[in-house]
Parts: C-alpha cells; structure tokens; sequence
C-alpha cells in the first residue's frame, strides 16, 4: 500500500475553539504519523494560492477573509493512502452532512466553519506540501510501535 504525505491545516475556528488538541489526537489516535507541525497565520496570497481552484465561486471571498483571519495549525501526516484516511477522519466538506464519528460531523455545524483542511489527492498533497513547507524537510523519525499499527 503506498504511503503518502498529506497537508492538513486546523482552520482559525478550531484555533480559537481550542479544538487543535481533539482533532490532532484523533488524527494521531488513527494511526498516521505526525512529520511535520507549524503554526501561523497564513497571508492573503499563499491563501488565494492554495485554495486557487476556487477563485471566482461565489463563496471564494469568505473562504480566504476565514482561513485568513487568525492563526492555524499545519500539519504534515505520514501513512498508508493518508489523503484518503484523513479525509475519511475529517468527514464530508458540509458538517451537515458529515457523520457522526468524523471530525466535522462530531465538531462542525456549517461549510464556512468546518474546522480542517485534508489535501483532496496525492497530487494536491504534494503541491501544497511545498507551498507550506518548501523551505524545510519534513521530520523523519522511526516511529516504534509501527509495527503495531502497520503490517
Ligand atoms: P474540502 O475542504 O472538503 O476539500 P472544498 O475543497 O470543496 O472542500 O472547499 C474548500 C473549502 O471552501 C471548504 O472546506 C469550505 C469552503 N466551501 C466549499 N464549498 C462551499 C460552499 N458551497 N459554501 C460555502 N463554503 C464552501
Ligand atoms: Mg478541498
């Protein structure tokens, strides 16, 4: 099974709720592996960069006034098919929608607060990889209960 990386970002509205320590726990609690961790508030073009596949749509605007506006945590995570195992963690982008046992179905009411950002595919994964961490290598470190979580 390949491993990947994946990028997720703990939004302004999990910042402020005090909510990063109950997703990463379960993010960590799943079993992928923690490589990278920064905090920051991210500016206005690395936003528009990163979410540049929504420009134009009509909720775009708030999307970057939200993601812009305090503090988020930043996250690389390491494991077998982690976009998909985060995204299954992090559950559907609507709250509303997600189920209960996902992070915005538990933690999350509306789309425009939906607590996390997970990277939609292996290829988005290393795309925004670079645009957060470019400068840096990711933390490698042997993790030793792996063999307890991966065959
Ligand atoms: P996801 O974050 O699940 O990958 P996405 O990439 O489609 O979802 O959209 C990025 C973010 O934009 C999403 O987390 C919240 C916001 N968003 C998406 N669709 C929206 C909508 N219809 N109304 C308001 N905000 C929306
Ligand atoms: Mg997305």
């Amino acid at each position: 099974m390949a491993v990947e990386r994946t990028l997720v970002i703990l939004k302004p509205d999990a910042v402020q709720r005090g909510l990063t320590g109950e997703i990463m726990g379960r993010l960590e609690r799943r079993g992928l592996k923690l490589v990278g961790l920064d905090m920051r508030t991210i500016p206005r073009d690395l936003a528009a960069r990163h979410y540049a596949e929504h420009e134009g749509k009509p909720f775009y605007a708030g999307l970057i006034e939200y993601i812009t506006s305090g503090p988020v945590v930043l996250m690389v995570l390491e494991g077998p098919q982690a976009v998909a195992v985060t995204r299954a963690t992090m559950g559907k982008t609507n709250p509303v929608e997600a189920v209960s046992g996902t992070i915005r179905g538990d933690l999350g009411l509306m789309t425009g607060r939906n607590l996390i950002h997970g990277s939609d595919a292996p290829a988005s994964a290393v795309r925004e990889i670079a645009l957060f961490f470019g400068d840096r290598e990711p933390q490698s470190w042997e993790r030793s209960v792996d063999p307890w979580i991966l065959e």
